[in-house]
């Protein structure tokens, strides 16, 4: 087992199991007829979230700098082999995702590079089975499967225009990012556009997905890997090479794709200088080559501004060698081993952190309406309990009096039913009006208004306008989306505080609807893209670039977060009608309940110590239910808090380190 290997499995066995506490408490809330169908569903949502959870983790670097051969160090040793092609100059062309999913056989898919002409995104064209190239893997052979893999670096020759039809930036000398000319004047292009390697490993299985990038030539010309793939990965490692030193263009890379300059923190950050065993001079004394490694170390950290901690000095070329051939002290001299650790508890926590507060957040409602449920049954048991107790030796006109009492009750709560189911009405009204402001169909028309302008701009300054102000009206739209809700939030203030009132219902507030997470993430894509226009002095041959990077990239996510606002606002209206309707049908069985035992004991059908026995046998059995409640509710909030498995984790990580 590597280090990597046992800090996952440590966060493998936390998520199931809180997989499985959460499936025990949707059974016995089942069990328990406390869950209606809407909180089955919910619960259903939550599991399912946590059952194909997956955790990204991305390799960038300039060209040649070890990535694919630091992931077959790192995930591949054990295949014996060299799984990803990794040789000198350009290797990887496209960008490979490497993930398992078990219910299909392994193989790898591959995209042609024409598909960039169609504009469609890389994440569109996912779901098109017929658009990619599939390849099996004969896993049992590892020479087969190096063989297969040899695709994602597969070239092609294609006329300069068709480059240029396709998006690519075509590099006039050598020494230039960009597509290479060829002496017969064609432009050589990688083959594929992306790759999905799906492959049977331990990790990959859990959930992993390792993302290995091209060098900066190509990555300059995906932007959805740079603004989509990258920034939500959990844990980006930079690699750079010893021998290379930092150089201008790394520095580039590192800042305009992976250090955040804004919060200065880089967590699931990575710095990696690697082919330390260059400096592996057998002439020199050990403490001389430390000194070497050690003065390169500082200087890398000194030129990406990173503590001299973060960065890790490793030669993945001999970690594999020595992986494959058990040599126990090679691996330790290629300080792989100190990575892979940074490397689990940087991403692994990182990761399990968002699993915990999303968790958190929607068990915390389902838990406070429960116990909202069960509050509001104790209390009417025990409201039934006083009002039958107080018949005692009462004569035939009390109980008549009681009963005609509980009848107005009942036809009280029955109005105020009916007005209920009015203001419903206006609720739906409401909430019409809040799906009107994040209809997809509004954006997709901003953002063809700003496409036309910006495609009959002249000059960087009209771009960066157009940009500015298609940020600008997204965000005055969710703006809108905030008022909206707030409204619909007010609205139904006003009909739970009446219920109060009138009934003597529990005492709930509904939730605000929030568009803090969405402006957010509006404003950082806004960031980004304007950071990534700014370092640029653009040719008018260049700015249709520009403008297809930007459709390619910012307005999909910009459609994205619509999207997502929608699902949000949709189980937000939901929950805030939900806890009212449970109450309401709970209070309509109480008074039913209390009209019938009283209409029993008028015609002494039945007797009074009989009823109150029955009583309150019903109000122990909500009792026991309320302590079994609590008891589930705390095994899951340990789990949350990482008690129990915390320290059966890393207790399992220390006794084998
Ligand atoms: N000496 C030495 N060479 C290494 C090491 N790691 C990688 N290399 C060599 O460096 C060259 C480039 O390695 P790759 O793994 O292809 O690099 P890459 O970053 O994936 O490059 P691209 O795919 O072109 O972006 C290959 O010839 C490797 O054998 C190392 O630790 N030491
Ligand atoms: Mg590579």
């Amino acid at each position: 087992m590597t280090n990597i290997d046992q800090h996952f499995e440590a966060y493998s066995s936390w998520r199931q199991g809180l997989f499985k506490a959460i499936t025990d408490f949707r059974g016995w809330l089942q069990g328990q007829e406390l869950a209606d169908v809407q909180v089955d569903q919910r619960m259903e949502q939550i599991l399912s979230t946590l059952r194909d959870d997956k955790l990204y983790v991305a390799f960038v670097a300039e060209f040649s700098r070890g990535k694919s051969e630091l992931i077959n160090a790192i995930f591949f040793a054990s295949f014996g082999q060299r799984v990803l092609p990794s040789s000198a100059g350009r290797t990887t062309m496209c960008p490979t995702e490497l993930q398992y999913d078990k219910g299909s056989a392994p193989h790898i898919r591959l995209l042609p590079i024409e598909t960039r002409a169609s504009g469609s995104s890389v994440s569109e064209l996912r779901a098109f089975g017929e658009e990619w190239t599939t390849i099996p893997l004969d896993i049992d052979s590892p020479e087969k499967v190096a063989q297969a893999l040899q695709h994602i670096a597969e070239i092609k020759k294609v006329a300069k225009d068709v480059a240029q039809s396709m998006g690519l930036h075509i590099a006039e000398e050598e020494t230039q990012n960009g597509m290479h000319l060829t002496d017969d004047g064609l432009v050589e292009v990688p083959k594929w556009r992306h790759a999905i390697i799906n492959f049977p490993h331990p990790l990959l299985e859990q959930g992993l997905v390792i993302l290995d990038t091209p060098g900066l030539n190509a990555l300059g010309t995906e932007p959805e890997l740079t603004l989509s793939l990258l920034p939500s990965a959990h844990a980006v490692l930079f690699i750079l090479a010893a021998d290379a030193g930092v150089t201008k263009s790394d520095i580039q890379v590192w800042h305009d794709y992976i250090a955040n300059p804004k919060h200065g923190a880089n967590k699931g950050r990575i710095a990696v200088l690697n082919k330390i065993d260059g400096l592996w001079d057998e002439l020199k004394k050990p403490e001389e080559i430390e000194r070497e490694i050690r003065r390169q170390m500082e200087e890398t950290a000194r030129h990406l501004g990173i503590d001299l901690h973060s960065v890790y000095p490793v030669s993945a070329q001999k970690a594999l060698l020595a992986k494959v051939k058990g040599d126990k002290k090679l691996v330790e001299r290629s300080r792989i081993l100190d990575l892979e650790d940074a490397l689990g508890q940087e991403m692994i926590p990182h990761k399990r952190d968002i699993v915990r507060d999303n968790t958190e957040g929607d068990m915390g409602d389902l838990i406070k309406a429960m116990r909202l449920l069960i509050t509001q049954r104790l209390r009417g048991v025990h409201e039934h309990l006083g009002e039958i107790g107080s018949l005692n030796g009462k004569n035939q006109d009390v109980i008549d009096h009681m009963m005609s009492k509980v009848k107005v009750d009942k036809e009280a709560f029955e109005k105020s039913l009916m007005r209920f189911q009015a203001t419903r009405s206006i609720f739906s009204q409401q909430t019409n009006v809040l799906y009107t402001h994040l209809n997809l169909k509004n954006v997709d028309r901003l953002i063809a208004e700003t496409k036309r302008d910006m495609e009959s701009s002249m000059t960087t300054g009209g771009l960066k306008t157009c940009m500015t102000n298609f940020f600008r009206q997204s965000q005055a739209t969710m703006d809108e989306v905030a008022k909206q809700a707030n409204e619909i939030k007010e609205l139904m203030e006003g009909v739970y505080k009446k219920f109060q009132e009138d009934h003597g219902l529990t005492n709930v507030k509904p939730k605000a609807f929030s568009v803090m997470k969405y402006s957010r993430e509006l404003k950082r894509l806004e960031d980004k893209h304007m950071q990534v226009l700014s370092g640029m002095s653009l040719l008018m041959s260049e700015q249709n670039t520009v403008i297809r990077k930007f459709f390619d990239s910012a307005v999909g996510k910009v459609r994205a977060i619509y999207a997502m606002a929608n699902r949000d606002a949709d189980n937000w209206l939901k929950t805030i009608m939900s806890p009212m309707e449970s109450q309401v049908r709970e209070h309509q069985i109480q008074l039913r309940r209390r009209l019938e035992s009283i209409k029993r004991i008028h015609k002494a059908s039945d007797t009074l110590e009989d009823r109150l026995k029955e009583l309150e046998h019903v109000r122990d059995g909500i009792r026991e239910q309320d302590k079994a409640l609590e008891a589930q509710v705390q095994s899951i909030t340990r789990l949350l808090n990482f008690e129990s498995t915390e320290e059966a984790g890393f207790a399992g990580v220390e006794q084998s380190a």
